[in-house]
This record gives structure tokens, C-alpha cells and sequence, in this order.
């Protein structure tokens, strides 16, 4: 693997994974195909050598600048997509239109030319999972965790669309022939990550002084794991990864919302009770949970950054250092969440 092509690479996920890459892997050069949507920011790659990382500023559905770029690379890493469930209830286009049709694209032009290919997917797409406590027996070891076996049953448009593209990855290789492997990945956190989600939305209310936003009772669970772990979790199955298989990337990191927006108050010194609760979220999916068991067995994968008190105090001191990257988008992003009693 020398020439790669990473989609979204300047976005959250996508640029920590290009930063990964460059640290760790000196005879990988990258470019990122990113059409800088609003959750896309050159900012997020400018301190990267640019004899290593060149970005091309395009649309993944734009069939004739894909095939040009893959013709030439030997790997496509497919991080680009429109990625936050709210927006898609807004608005579901652009959801089926980069995260399906766009990825039909880069298939058809890796398949064209025999291009190894990553699909990064997410935990989503198999729908959610109970509450333990609602659950007969409670406590840990309660309760399934996703494996690649679970069916595939989304909430959401956008995690409907996600769904969708895993499906047609999987077509491509039974029926063409397709390299290609897939993952699908529980949240992320760390630096880079957009305003409009969980975590930073609420580290940035209070830089800003505004209440935090918690989403109806915040029993929902999410599986948090940092996404260096994530970027680290990528490039094992990109090398050691078996052509056709699926591989889950978590880091068993399971906490109710209510919970992880207590440590942010705390670690930034807010009173427990400094927050409001807000209008639920359509549909809102109630817990994830994922089985990483065939990543770490069979690929040797383990997690590095699994004090999540620890990532998130070193994510808190992130946004506060990096206020020029996010305080300009503030009160749109608000603006946005109000009108919807958020
Ligand atoms: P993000 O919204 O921060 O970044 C998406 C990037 O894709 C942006 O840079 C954007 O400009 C680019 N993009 C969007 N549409 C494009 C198009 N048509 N052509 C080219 N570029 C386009 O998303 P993220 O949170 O970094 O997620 C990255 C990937 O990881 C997504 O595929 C998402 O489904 C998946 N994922 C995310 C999480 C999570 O917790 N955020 C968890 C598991 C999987
Ligand atoms: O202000 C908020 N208050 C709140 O309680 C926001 C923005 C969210 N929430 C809740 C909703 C979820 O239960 O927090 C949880 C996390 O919300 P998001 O950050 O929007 O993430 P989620 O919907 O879980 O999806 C994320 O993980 C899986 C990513 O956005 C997806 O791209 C990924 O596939």
C-alpha cells in the first residue's frame, strides 16, 4: 500500500485517520477526496507535510474526476458520507445521494481498476439494542452486543443509507470480484470532531456559556472509543484483513448519555445540575454495544485509549485551545438545534 485515496479525510474521523498515517506509516502518500461540505475543513490537514497529503476538492458521485483518481492509486479508504442522524431528519437527500450514490461510484471505479477497498461503516446500521435495565437480570454481561452476524435493521435515514452502501460493498465483491473489506464502528470522540455532535456540542455550550443539551431522559447508550483507536482499528484490517469479511471496531466503552455529560460538567467544573433537557430525537435509537471479539482474535487489534475519563479531559483541552476552529460555527449550529426545541 503506497498510494492511497482517503474520502472524507477532512473531516472528523477521516483527517485523524490521514494524521495516523502519516505518523505511523512514512512510505504511505494520501490523497483526500473531500468535497468540503459544511463538516469538511481544510483547516484539519494544514500541519501535514504536503509532499505526503494532497487534497482534491470534489464530490465522490462525480463519476469522471473518481475515475480519474483511482486509476492511479492502488487503495481507496472510504470515509466520506453525510454522518449526523439529525440532519437526516431534516433532510434525507444528501444522505442518499453521498453516502449511496456516492459510494456506488468509488465501487465502480475501483472494481474498473482492481483497487483494494475499505468501506468504514457504522455500528448503526444494525438498528439498537435494549436497555440492560430493561433487560431481565441487569448488570455487566447483560445483554447481546452487535457482531457482523446481527441482522442489518436501521432507524434512520441516515443510518438506512449506511446500510445501504455496506449492502452494495457486499454485492460488489460477491458479484465482481471487488478487494474490498468493511467496518463498522461504534461513536467516536477526540479532537476534529464536529460541533453539532454530542460531545463537542456540549464542551463548546459551556466555553460559550450555554447550557448543555440533553436529549429526553439520557438513558440512550452509546459505545464510546477514541478515534485514534478507530484510525488504528482501519489500518489493521487494510493489512491483515481477510477480502470480503466485515470486521465491528469497538472498544467496549458503553455509557448513557445522562452519565458522560455528568463527567463533562465535572471535569470542566459546572454544578451536576447545569443542563437542560430538550425535545427527544425522532427514533431516537437506545443503546449500542459492540463485539470486537473478531477483530482482536483474528487481527490482533487492541485498543490503546481506553480511559475514556482520560480522552475525553484531553478532548475538553482540545476545543478550549482550538477556539478558532469551531467558534465561528457556534450559533448557526444552535440556531439550527432551537428551532427544533434542541
Ligand atoms: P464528518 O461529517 O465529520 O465528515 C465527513 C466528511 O465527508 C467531510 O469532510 C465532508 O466534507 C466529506 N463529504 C461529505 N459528502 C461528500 C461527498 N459527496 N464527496 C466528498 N466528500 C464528502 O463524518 P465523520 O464523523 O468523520 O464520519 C466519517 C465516516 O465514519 C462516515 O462514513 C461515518 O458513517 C463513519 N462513522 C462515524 C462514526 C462517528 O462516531 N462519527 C462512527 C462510526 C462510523
Ligand atoms: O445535543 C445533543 N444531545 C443529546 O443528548 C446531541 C447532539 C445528541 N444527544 C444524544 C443523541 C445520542 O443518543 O447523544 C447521543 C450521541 O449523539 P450524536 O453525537 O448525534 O451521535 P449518534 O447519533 O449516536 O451517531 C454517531 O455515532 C455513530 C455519529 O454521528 C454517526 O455518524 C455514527 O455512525
Amino acid at each position: 500500500m503506497k498510494k492511497v485515496i482517503v474520502t472524507g479525510g477532512a473531516g472528523f474521523i477521516g483527517s485523524n485517520f490521514v494524521h495516523y498515517v502519516v505518523n505511523h506509516h512514512p512510505e504511505v502518500h494520501i490523497t483526500v477526496l473531500d468535497k468540503l461540505t459544511y463538516a469538511g475543513n481544510r483547516a484539519n490537514l494544514a500541519k501535514l507535510p504536503a509532499e505526503r497529503v494532497k487534497l482534491v476538492v470534489g464530490d465522490i458521485a462525480d463519476a469522471k474526476l473518481v475515475d480519474s483518481l483511482a486509476k492511479d492509486v492502488d487503495t481507496v479508504v472510504h470515509y466520506a458520507a453525510e454522518s449526523h442522524n439529525d440532519n437526516s431528519l431534516e433532510d434525507p437527500y444528501p444522505f442518499v445521494q453521498t453516502n449511496l450514490i456516492g459510494t456506488y461510484t468509488l465501487i465502480e471505479a475501483c472494481r474498473k481498476y482492481d483497487v483494494r477497498f475499505h468501506h468504514v461503516s457504522t455500528d448503526e446500521v444494525y438498528g439498537d439494542l435494549p436497555l440492560r435495565e430493561d433487560l431481565p437480570g441487569k448488570g455487566i454481561g447483560v445483554g447481546e452486543k452487535f457482531t457482523d452476524q446481527a441482522p442489518y435493521n436501521p432507524s434512520s435515514p441516515y443510518s438506512s443509507t449506511k446500510a445501504g452502501s455496506d449492502l452494495l460493498v457486499k454485492a460488489w465483491v460477491r458479484s465482481f470480484g471487488l478487494r474490498a473489506t468493511i467496518s463498522n464502528c461504534s461513536n467516536n470522540y477526540g479532537p476534529y470532531q464536529h460541533i453539532e455532535k454530542f460531545i463537542p456540542r456540549q464542551i463548546t455550550n459551556i466555553l460559550s456559556g450555554i447550557r448543555p443539551k440533553l436529549y429526553g431522559d439520557g438513558k440512550n447508550v452509546r459505545d464510546w472509543i477514541h478515534t485514534n483507536d478507530h484510525s488504528s482499528g482501519v489500518w489493521t484490517i487494510l493489512t491483515k484483513g481477510k477480502i470480503g469479511e466485515t470486521y465491528l471496531i469497538g472498544a467496549d466503552g458503553e455509557e448513557d448519555n445522562k452519565t458522560v455529560l455528568a463527567l463533562i460538567l465535572k471535569l470542566m467544573g459546572e454544578a451536576p445540575d447545569a443542563f437542560d433537557h430538550v425535545n427527544n430525537r425522532a427514533g431516537h435509537d437506545l443503546r449500542y454495544a459492540i463485539d470486537s471479539t473478531k477483530l482482536r482474535e483474528e487481527l490482533g487489534w487492541t485498543p490503546q485509549f481506553i480511559n475514556f475519563r482520560d480522552g475525553l479531559k484531553a478532548t475538553i483541552k482540545w476545543y478550549k485551545n482550538n477556539r478558532t476552529w469551531w467558534e465561528a460555527k457556534k450559533k448557526e449550529v444552535e440556531e439550527n438545534y432551537a428551532k427544533n426545541g434542541q
